[in-house]
C-alpha cells in the first residue's frame, strides 16, 4: 500500500502533495513502483495534529480520487469521518482506511451496504494527545481484544468479515517499546484471520533505533516491512514502494520452495 498524503502537516511528507495534481502524480508513481493499494488521506493524524473539518478534507481528497478513479489499482481513502467515507466511496473509492476502527458517529453504517473493504486500526487516545503518556498492562493483549471486539461489532452491523483488514496502529498512542512488542508478536493479531496491515514507514520508532530523521530512514523502514511481513503482516503500508517491493521479492524468493 503506497501512502499519498494531500496534507500541509505530515510528519513525513506534509505539504509535498497537497496541490492535487502533485498527489495524483505520486499516486501514479507509486502504481508503477508496483503497489497494490494506493492510500490517499486528507487529515494528518501525526502525534500533536489537530483535526480538520470534513468540508476541508474533502477538498483534499475528492480530486485525487476522481483522478483516480480508473486507476488499476484499489485505492484506498485514510479517514474517520462517515462523511468523508460516504463521498470518497461515490468517488471511486473501494477501501476504507479507517485509523479509528469505525468508531464515529454513521461510519459503520455508511460503509456496511457498500462492497468495499474497510482496515480497523487500534489507537490509544486521540491523535492531538495520543503520544503524551501512553500506557498499558499488557500491549499485545489490549489491542488483540481491541482489533477482536472492532471486527465482532462490524461483522453485526453487516460488514462481512471477508472486507476487513486489521492493524496494531504503530506509534498511534504507544512507545517504542510498544511498537517493539507488538511487532515480535505480529502473529497474535494475524491469528484473529483477517489480514494484518502495517504502517511502521519511517515513523518515529525508526528514528528512536537509528537516531535519523525522518528523511533519513529508508533503510530502517525496509527492514521493519521485512520483519513485519515474517511475522505475519500481509499488507504493508509504505511510503518507499519501489525499494519495499525489492526487499519483500527477496524475502519471497527465499520463502518460496522453488
Ligand atoms: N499511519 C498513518 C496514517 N494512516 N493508517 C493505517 N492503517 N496504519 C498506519 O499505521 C497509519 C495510517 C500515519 O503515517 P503517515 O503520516 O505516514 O501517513
Amino acid at each position: 500500500m503506497g501512502v499519498v498524503n494531500v496534507t500541509p502537516d505530515s510528519f513525513s511528507d506534509g505539504g509535498l502533495f497537497l496541490d492535487s495534481r502533485h498527489a495524483v502524480a505520486r499516486a501514479l508513481r507509486l502504481i508503477e513502483e508496483g503497489a497494490d493499494i494506493i492510500d490517499v488521506g486528507g487529515e494528518s493524524t501525526r502525534p500533536g495534529a489537530r483535526s480538520v473539518d470534513a468540508a476541508e478534507e474533502l477538498r483534499r481528497v475528492l480530486p485525487v480520487l476522481r483522478a483516480l478513479r480508473d486507476a488499476p489499482v484499489p485505492v484506498a481513502v485514510d479517514t474517520v469521518k462517515a462523511q468523508v467515507m460516504h463521498a470518497a466511496i461515490a468517488e471511486g473509492a473501494s477501501v476504507i482506511n479507517d485509523v479509528n476502527a469505525l468508531r464515529a458517529p454513521g461510519a459503520p453504517q455508511v460503509v456496511a451496504p457498500c462492497e468495499v473493504g474497510v482496515c480497523m486500526m487500534h489507537m490509544q487516545g486521540a491523535p492531538r494527545t495520543m503520544q503524551v503518556a501512553p500506557h498499558y498492562q499488557d500491549v499485545v493483549a489490549e489491542v488483540r481484544g481491541f482489533l477482536l471486539e472492532r471486527i465482532d461489532t462490524a461483522v453485526a452491523m453487516g460488514i462481512a468479515r471477508e472486507r476487513i483488514a486489521i492493524d496494531p496502529g504503530f506509534g498511534f498512542g504507544k512507545t517504542a517499546w510498544h511498537n517493539l512488542e507488538l511487532l515480535r508478536n505480529l502473529h497474535r493479531l494475524a491469528e484473529l484471520g483477517a489480514p494484518v496491515l502495517v504502517g511502521l514507514s519511517r515513523k518515529s520508532t525508526l528514528g528512536t533505533i537509528t537516531g535519523r530523521p525522518a528523511t533519513e530512514r529508508l533503510a530502517a523502514s525496509i527492514a521493519a516491512a521485512l520483519l513485519a511481513v515474517q511475522h505475519g503482516a500481509r499488507i504493508v503500508r509504505v511510503h518507499d514502494v519501489a525499494e519495499t517491493r525489492d526487499a519483500l521479492a527477496v524475502l519471497a524468493s527465499v520463502g518460496s520452495k522453488g
